[in-house]
């Protein structure tokens, strides 16, 4: 029911909620005034996926005028769709909208012209068809990746931020079909990209057979909830697909423990909002824990859990750094590989001391610590360790559940920074890397920057970042470039060395 200015549309639940279904349902209503389909009236069509709107004319004299119908159109995701930016300027541009409208003179064509029955179930097997096409030859689920731009919450550019959260869904096992950005001063609070934007995306979902969005922000637990009940999609942000890949990764007692508990620390807040829509994200592919640990436990077994995780984990650090302490009473020093995910950490340590520590073209392939040793030139043996890549806002609580392996940073000699130089973005990264060193009290160690990957780089702008950071080039596949590094880096040390000793005699003469 409504009147002249809008109608009420009931709460129409789940019924028949399926992505390659239509609602059942057809909206027929009245334009007081000549007018065509609004906006809203589209965007409330998709939303609900009803299988018409219709809008019906009056006319001064009583009579009905001109009839207007609109249905959603299915659309084949082709390969090129994949990683199309539907911008805002891409949608108000050539790009067709994602339905069809129909103009009758009158009812009367309209009964004659119109099988509406046959053109729904029509439509139906196209959808369905799309569908499972698109998902044949692919494992896993496809997700949009969704971008609120405000212009200033991103240090980077809104290009490497879409292009890391893609490799992120793809590391997490997702099939991401598209990506949208949406510029507005601020998120919106309950749907993020704004009700008329995610009508858009819906439809664009529903083209392309996508079963979750991945946002770009971090989500509160309602904004997830209305975006979950709105959509009928899987609502997953950054953090959790970050914690899902660590959780996946996650090989040695310790690692599954630190990720148990940053998953509970980041559920927990959103455990004690009890909705339907939970189930959805606990479900999720954020779900999935490393320890038989279901997550849809009750807030407190949840937070005995983390108690519980929290004394075991010290115990286990207790007796690490036992054996770290023997290391350093016998004075070998440690170069610890540190840097953005993916830039050749293990890589590196795999070059140098002829060693087979997993290195692979996926974001945080590495999640625990290993050391080997190195035989310097001037016969200096060092230990050198790689551990867990740096990403661009760490979420706090993985910073938080990985807080004894970052501390072991501390007791380096010496920091090897490991840059990707063949990364557009190597700028950002190094200054993200270099933040969170500061926020876990690193910023002060002595730093060799070491740029990686220089066999994949250009030559003139690999020479101008190393000579701009005061860096070393070399390439974790060429043997051959190691050794002009190896051997800054034991300059570094004997320079780093006598200071420390310099100044330990200027302690014991005071
Ligand atoms: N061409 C080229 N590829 C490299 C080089 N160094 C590493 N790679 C490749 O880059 C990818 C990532 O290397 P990793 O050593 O796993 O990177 P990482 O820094 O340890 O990454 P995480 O452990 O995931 O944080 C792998 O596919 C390597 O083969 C290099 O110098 N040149
Ligand atoms: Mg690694």
């Amino acid at each position: 029911m409504g009147d002249a200015s809008g109608i009420e549309i009931p709460e129409l639940g789940r019924a028949r909620a399926g992505t390659a279904r239509l609602r059942g349902l057809r909206c027929v209503h009245t334009h007081l005034k000549p007018s065509h389909l609004s906006q809203e009236d589209l965007t409330d069509m998709a939303l609900l996926r009803l299988d018409a709107m219709a809008a019906i004319e009056t006319r001064e004299d009583g009579e009905t005028g001109q009839v207007h119908v609109a249905h959603l159109l299915p659309i084949p995701s082709k390969e090129e769709d994949k990683g199309e930016k539907s911008t805002e300027a891409g949608t108000n541009g050539k790009k067709q909208p994602p339905w069809e409208e129909l103009h009758f003179p009158n009812l009367a064509q309209l009964q004659l012209d119109l099988d509406i029955s046959a053109l729904t179930s029509s439509l139906e097997e196209e959808f369905a068809r799309i569908q499972r096409s698109s998902t044949r030859f692919e494992k896993g689920e496809r997700a949009l990746i969704v971008l609120v731009d405000t212009g200033r919450q991103f240090e980077r550019s809104v290009d490497s931020e879409l292009e890391e959260l893609e490799a992120l869904a793809e590391g997490a096992g997702l099939i991401p079909c598209g990506q949208v950005v949406q510029r507005r001063k601020a998120p919106d609070h309950r749907f993020v990209i704004g009700r008329g934007r995610l009508a858009d995306v819906l439809m664009h979902s529903m083209q392309t057979g996508a079963e979750a969005l991945v946002f770009a922000q971090e989500l509160t637990p309602a904004q997830v909830r209305s975006l979950a009940e709105f959509t009928d999609l899987k609502i997953l942000d950054r953090t959790q697909v970050i914690l899902d890949i660590f959780a996946q990764r996650a090989r040695s007692r310790v690692g599954k423990l630190q990720v148990e508990l940053a998953q509970l620390r980041y559920m927990i807040p959103r455990l004690s909002a009890k909705h339907t829509a939970m189930s959805r994200l606990t479900g999720g592919i954020g779900g999935r824990g490393p320890g038989e640990t279901k997550l849809e436990i009750h807030t407190r077994r949840a937070r005995d859990r983390v108690i519980h995780l929290e004394r075991e984990l010290k115990t286990l650090q207790r007796k690490r750094s036992q054996g770290r302490h023997l290391r350093q009473k016998r004075g070998v020093p440690i170069l610890s590989l540190v840097g953005y995910t993916n830039a050749g950490k293990s890589t590196l340590l795999n070059a140098l001391t002829q060693s087979e520590v997993l290195a692979a073209d996926q974001l945080f392939a590495t999640l625990d610590t290993s050391s080997r040793r190195l035989r310097l030139p001037r016969d200096q043996e060092v230990l050198i360790t790689d551990t867990v890549g740096f990403i661009r806002g760490l979420p706090k609580e993985l910073v938080g559940a990985f807080k004894s392996t970052l501390e072991e940073l501390g007791d380096a000699d010496m920091l090897l920074h490991v840059i990707d130089s063949s990364d557009p973005h190597c700028d950002e990264k190094v200054a993200a890397v270099e933040q969170l060193l500061e926020e876990i009290d690193l910023g002060s160690k002595p730093v060799l920057r070491v740029f990686n990957k220089i066999d994949l780089a250009d030559d003139i702008q690999a020479a101008n970042l190393i000579r701009r950071y005061d860096g070393v080039g070399v390439s974790g596949i060429d043997s051959e470039t190691l050794l002009p590094f190896i051997e800054k880096a034991a300059d570094h040390l004997i320079q780093i060395r006598g200071l420390e000793e310099k100044t330990e005699i200027e302690h014991a003469a005071i």
